[in-house]
């Protein structure tokens, strides 16, 4: 999502970057161009012009075109504005006193409600430390309470039913009593969908509301349905009360419209993204409007991906593999071991997405396949995978004939394992240099104690800094 959008204003950017001086002709020129992209990726157009107005606005100010870097600082103004119209900052889900939250979820029919009671259960559990309960209250297909009981299940978190007899505003009412007697922290609501807003849906909706008084009632509004998405938002929002959005289907190819102006249509926060039908923590993220204004500007997404990074974090590996490459004795199995981690990150594509300045790399490996590195990754992996334990242990020995043998054995060529094994080489000859000697001098030193043996550890974020 937003690829074409993001490299429409690159476009324009680097044409103003280009002309050093600014004329105010040269920043209005470029406006109509930033217009003309935020309509083709189906922004809306009330939305656009006031986005539009705005930014020339300030754009046109005196400091700007007097300034030493005036389409930086057009770009500057462009990245603010998107973060406001996203809504400025992260909104955390609310939270009870005394407890539970209950958190019920809206929005026509397949939207991603039901999926996405799992993936925040899973959410509030694992990052939040929570007792959760889902409750299902879609009660007019037997279907749709059995998707929740196996999602409920696969997760290891309980699932209130009563099957499609009662009432919903009653099962949600017994369900919160339950979700008291066993100490449940937070308790999730997966109610009907619709295809259409639809009058009885509300009243059972604002029905369940009035009987357990939610925390949160949070839309979840499809990013693939564009403009339509907008209109069903604001909708809801007239007569449920909305909290917070929740826009699905991020990992679409629709153009990016509907995220982008349902906040400032609706007013109402977004609270969370959602990117794909999998169940785990790297298919939902809290939303961050200052990182989404970044990756649409191709700043990148530096700060989610070290968040990322920090969840599937091993402190305990890392420090062992810190050990050895300290030692020069960092082999082919803990390169296994490493690449292995890595891949917990995502696909390979989506985290090289997030680097500042590699949207277009990426881009380029969409429309060319040979260049994906996920390939190039599986041929590195069948090469290691077809070495014995001792040469992976102790590259040095692979000399010729064994050379030949993990080329036929991993369906490459010789030439190919023989670049590897220089790349290898390199590599442990740069890691020495990198490790040896006096480490820390980049600052990150937490807890003090330089100088001293066994300082610090590798750190992710250190690592995403040697990318920037
Ligand atoms: N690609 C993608 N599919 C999703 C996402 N969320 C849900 N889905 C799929 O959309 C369909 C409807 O989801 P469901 O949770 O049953 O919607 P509900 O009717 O609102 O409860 C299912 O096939 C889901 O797997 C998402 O973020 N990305
Ligand atoms: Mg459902």
């Amino acid at each position: 999502m937003f690829e074409s959008l993001s490299d429409r204003l690159q476009t324009v950017f680097q044409k103003l970057g280009s002309k050093g001086v600014l004329t105010e002709e040269d920043v209005r020129e470029g406006m109509k161009q930033v217009r003309i992209a935020l309509l083709e990726a189906d922004v809306n157009y009330k939305v656009v012009k006031n986005f539009v107005a705005l930014v020339t606005e300030q754009a046109i100010g005196e400091e700007v075109m007097k300034s030493l870097t005036p389409s930086q600082q057009v770009v500057k103004i462009v990245h603010q504005e998107l973060i406001n119209l996203l809504g400025e900052k992260n909104e955390p889900l609310l939270e009870a006193r005394p407890g539970p939250t209950i958190i019920m979820l809206v929005g026509l029919q397949g939207t991603g409600k039901t999926t996405l009671a799992a993936k925040l259960g899973l959410y509030l559990r694992k990052q939040k430390s929570k007792r959760v309960m889902l409750v299902a209250c879609d009660v007019y297909r037997p279907a749709a309470i059995t998707q929740l009981e196996t999602l409920g299940k696969q997760l290891g978190i309980p699932v209130y039913s009563e099957g499609t007899d009662a009432r919903p505003p009653d099962i949600a009412r017994r369900a919160i009593e339950k979700a008291r007697q066993d100490l449940v922290n937070v308790v999730i609501i997966d109610t009907a969908g619709r295809l259409q807003i639809d009058e009885r849906l509300m009243e059972e909706l604002e029905q369940i509301d009035a009987t357990v008084q939610t925390t949160e009632r949070l839309l979840v509004v499809d990013a693939m349905t564009g403009q339509e998405a907008v209109k069903v938002a604001d909708a809801f929002n007239q007569r449920i009360n909305l909290s917070g959005l929740v826009m699905s289907k991020m990992d679409g190819d629709a153009r990016g419209g509907a995220a982008l102006s349902v906040r400032a249509v609706t007013g109402v926060p977004i609270k969370f993204l959602s990117t794909g039908e999998k169940i785990d923590s790297n298919t939902l993220e809290p939303f961050h409007p200052d990182r989404l204004a970044s990756r649409i500007l191709g700043m990148g997404d530096v700060l989610s991906l070290i968040e990322r990074a920090e969840q599937i974090y091993d402190a305990e590996q890392a420090k062992a593999m810190e050990k050895k490459l300290r030692k020069g004795k960092f082999d082919f199995e803990d390169f296994l071991n490493a690449m292995h981690q890595m891949r917990k990150l995502g696909p390979f594509q989506q985290i090289l997405g997030m680097i500042p300045g590699f949207g277009k790399v990426v881009q380029a490996m969409e429309e060319n396949p040979d260049m994906m590195p996920e390939k190039h990754l599986k041929r590195v992996e069948a090469m290691v995978c077809s070495m014995t334990i001792e040469e992976r242990r102790n590259p040095p020995i692979i000399k010729g004939s064994r050379r030949e043998r993990i080329a036929r054995g991993s369906g490459t060529s010789l030439e190919e394992v023989n670049a590897l094994l220089k790349q290898f080489q390199q590599m442990q000859r740069m890691m020495k240099q990198m490790t040896g000697g006096k480490v820390g001098k980049s600052g990150r030193g937490k807890k003090g104690g330089r100088g001293g043996g066994g300082g610090g550890q590798i750190d992710p974020r250190d690592l995403m800094g040697m990318l920037r």
